[in-house]
């Protein structure tokens, strides 16, 4: 779970995962680690305080904002060669993703799925109503974009950032093309876990409007997903080899 200035939202959030979702999970050994980009608000400290408390409960710590691609490749790296884990999901800690959900998508994993997709835009997910029309506009016509240039018809949320992957087949994955610096590395890494033979499925995902702290979105990264169009027809016409 990234962080840049959640401590509002942050120490709510573990306890629910450990307190309330964690134990429902029988039959996997559940661990939360949380990145954080030493933020300014000192929501790490809220994460150390509460590793007191939860023995699985990991923090990686880096030095000034990174951006959450970077941010994820550390911690993919940290979850597979510190932690051993068989599957990572990638989830926000501000509430938008609902943390009773997880079961959900381990349940897929368990059924043999690779990757699970919480997709806004399958029957059954939504996005928030109260989103402006602009931010509406973004996210709707930015997925079928998406869908249309990489001609990717079976996939419908492309930037989604509720998954789980698993990780055999994430090995498989050069992390070093993957994780540019900005949320738009999601639709990168759903393209080379596809072409790495991953199952994938999506299941709905209703997601909520942030109560708590402010939003990291800028609307810079609609260059970086236009590059990542150029990226993916580049490997797909075996140009980049
Ligand atoms: N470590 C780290 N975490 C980040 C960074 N940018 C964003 N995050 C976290 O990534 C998650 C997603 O960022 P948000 O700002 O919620 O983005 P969003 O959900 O698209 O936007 P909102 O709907 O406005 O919340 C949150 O948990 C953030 O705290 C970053 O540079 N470093
Ligand atoms: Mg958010």
């Amino acid at each position: 779970m990234p962080t840049y200035n959640e401590k509002d939202n942050v120490g709510r959030m573990i306890d629910i995962l450990f307190k309330d979702v964690f134990p429902k999970i029988k039959n996997h050994q559940m661990a939360l680690l949380i990145f954080d980009d030493t933020s300014p608000d000192e929501t790490w400290k809220v994460v150390q305080e509460k590793m007191k408390k939860y023995k699985n409960l990991y923090l990686s710590l880096a030095k000034g904002k990174q951006g959450l691609g970077y941010g994820y490749k550390r911690a993919f790296r940290y979850a597979i060669d510190k932690l051993k884990a068989d599957a990572v999901m990638e989830m926000d800690v501000d509430f938008q993703h609902d943390p009773n959900d997880v079961p959900r998508f381990v349940q897929a994993f368990d059924e043999g799925i690779d990757y699970v997709i919480g997709s806004r835009y399958v029957p059954g997910g939504s996005i928030p109503r109260e989103w402006g029309i602009e931010r509406k506009f973004l996210s709707v016509v930015g997925n079928l974009f998406y869908q249309v240039t990489l001609f990717m018809w079976n996939v419908h949320d492309f930037t989604t950032g509720f998954r789980l992957a698993r990780v055999s087949i994430l090995k498989k994955v050069s992390f070093d093309r993957v994780f540019i610096r900005s949320f738009a590395y999601k639709t990168l890494l759903l393209y080379e876990m596809m072409k790495q033979g991953a199952k994938v499925r999506e299941i709905p995902l209703n997601f909520q409007l942030r109560k708590l702290g402010d939003s990291k979105m800028t609307t810079n990264t609609i260059i970086e997903q236009l590059k990542v169009i150029g990226i993916i027809w580049a490997d797909r016409l075996g140009l980049n080899r």
